[in-house]
């Protein structure tokens, strides 16, 4: 009957539509293909591009940034670095406009191929805001959107609301003062803004409410790209506040004319499992819904889960998918016959610059593992969702045997359980469980359980069960997501790949 939430299943489209840590999609159709982009703060290579015929199964086919001069995140606090994206095309080139507080600023980068490479970028000097959108009139001019915010001095971190300028993109000079375009319905933190000619009118479409639950979509209407705007009587036309669905915070959309030729509008959305005060390991994902237009506003279904097939990810080549935090993979891990080897540098996962190269979870329930050869160095596999939250389980060789150590890191908080194996290789495991059933009681405080274990020689040790609600987006609040990984603190480990397969079915 129609007062009962959404159906968990059915959708047209798989949602996730882009499992694991992809926040902030931005989705372009060229020649019936997409492609689509979202945010890497401080990992490299940035900005991963997915790609799809369908809008089905999607395809990571390169990143943009894969130089890190492209970004200058190397230095950048954790959570601060690459955010929201935009991808568009125009005259045979795709752009990517992005913002990288702390970093390199507002840049914009293009590239015939969306594969790569993406060109060095070019800088847009002054713009002081994040979660940039880059459109064209029908005379070319070329116009920066943005959510408007001081990101230095005195009065850092004040919005100013939706602005917008005309830019000169070859030379990155802003050619107007920036203009005051929209202020949102009221809502915390105007964003994301998004411009789009459909039929008579220019829609501004923008997040408000802020990321976390109260996470909506917006839209505006007006003649021009420049307004003036009329807002929408039914904003916000697309949220999950103060429901019991199973995917929160959708917000932060791109518009995109579906397979179908109707419309899709793609966000970013988490899933507290057990509940709306519930834990998202996985941090926030992209997920897609349909619209239709009625009297030329648009009309969004709400954001259903459809888990389809499991995952598997199995890596032992230096494919696109591999990430490392403030720099790149091959700057940590090199690859071989044997696998991978990472050589220590002094540094641990505490520090902002690990010896870690990893891959986002892709689903809850995972399990993933290793064969580490510990024979000349120390190392482990490890969960993070940042420096100052990781769980691992590591080893060492110790005499004639292998020192394992399972260890939990949360800011303040420190614990360690060790075991002992027969020397040789050593297969480490890092599992996470779901609990079961989502009824009330604790468990509708419950995240994910994860396991950290080993075996080598035929023996076991089973180490630690620790819970998940530390490694989650509501929790870590550094606006990145689960990253599995390999990495060495001592010495030269060799690994022999990477295996995670899960289901959420
Ligand atoms: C993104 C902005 C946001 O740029 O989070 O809270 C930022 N809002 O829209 C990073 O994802």
């Amino acid at each position: 009957s129609s007062n009962h939430p959404a159906a968990d299943v059915g959708a047209p489209f798989p949602n996730p539509l882009i499992p694991g840590f992809n926040p902030d999609p931005s989705v372009v159709k060229v020649d019936g293909v997409y492609y689509l982009v979202t945010s890497t703060f401080e990992y490299l290579p940035g900005l991963p591009v997915y790609r799809s015929t369908d809008f089905v199964t999607w395809e990571q086919i390169g990143n943009v940034a894969t130089r890190p001069e492209q970004i200058a995140v190397d230095e950048v606090p954790t959570g601060l670095g690459v955010w929201a994206p935009t991808i568009r095309h125009r005259d045979g080139l795709f752009h990517v406009i992005v913002t990288v507080p702390a970093g390199r600023g507002c840049v914009v980068l293009t590239a015939t191929d969306p594969a790569g490479p993406w060109s060095d970028g070019t800088v847009l000097e002054g713009l002081n805001g994040i979660d940039p959108d880059l459109t064209w009139d029908d005379t070319g001019n070329a116009y920066v959107t943005y959510s408007g915010l001081l990101l230095e001095g005195e009065d850092m971190g004040k919005h100013l609301g939706i602005q917008q300028v005309r830019v000169d993109l070859a030379s990155g000079r802003l050619l107007e003062e920036p203009r005051s375009l929209w202020s949102g319905s009221g809502f915390m933190f105007p964003e994301a803004p998004h411009l789009y000619h459909r039929g008579d009118f220019w829609y501004l479409l923008i997040a408000e409410g802020g990321t976390e639950r109260g996470h909506g979509v917006s839209i505006a209407r007006g003649p021009s790209p420049e307004g003036p705007f009329e807002a929408y009587d039914a904003n916000p036309f697309l949220t999950a506040r103060s429901t019991i669905r199973p995917i929160q915070n959708t917000g932060h959309g791109d518009l995109v004319e579906g397979p179908d030729g109707g419309t899709l509008l793609v966000v970013l959305g988490v899933r507290p499992g057990g509940g709306t005060r519930a834990f998202s390991p996985l941090g926030r994902e992209t997920f897609v819904t349909t619209v239709q237009w009625e009297n030329d506003w648009p009309v969004a279904e709400p954001v259903v889960l459809d888990v389809r097939a499991p995952i598997t990810d199995e890596a032992r080549t230096p494919d696109h998918r591999w990430i490392c935090v403030r720099r790149t993979p091959a700057s940590v891990a090199t690859f071989g016959e044997s696998g991978v080897s990472i050589v220590a540098d002094g540094s641990t996962l505490d520090d902002p610059r690990p010896s870690f190269i990893g891959r986002r979870q892709l689903t809850i329930a995972v399990e993933s593992s290793t064969i580490a050869d510990v024979s000349a160095g120390v190392g482990g596999l490890a969960v993070r969702y940042d420096e100052a939250h990781h769980y691992e389980i590591e080893a060492r060789t110790s005499g004639s045997a292998v020192a394992v150590v399972a260890r939990a890191c949360v800011p303040g908080l420190r614990q360690e359980w060790t075991g002992t194996l027969p020397a040789g290789p050593v297969t480490l495991h890092l599992d996470a469980v779901r609990p079961a059933g989502t009824g009330f009681g604790p468990e509708m405080m419950t995240s994910d359980h994860v396991e950290l274990w080993a075996e080598a020689g035929g023996e076991q040790v089973r180490l630690a069960r620790v819970d998940g609600r530390y490694l989650s987006a509501e929790t870590a609040a550094s606006f990145t997501g689960r990253v599995i990984g390999l990495y060495a603190t001592e010495g030269t480990v060799t690994f022999d790949g990477y295996r995670a397969t899960g289901s959420d079915r």
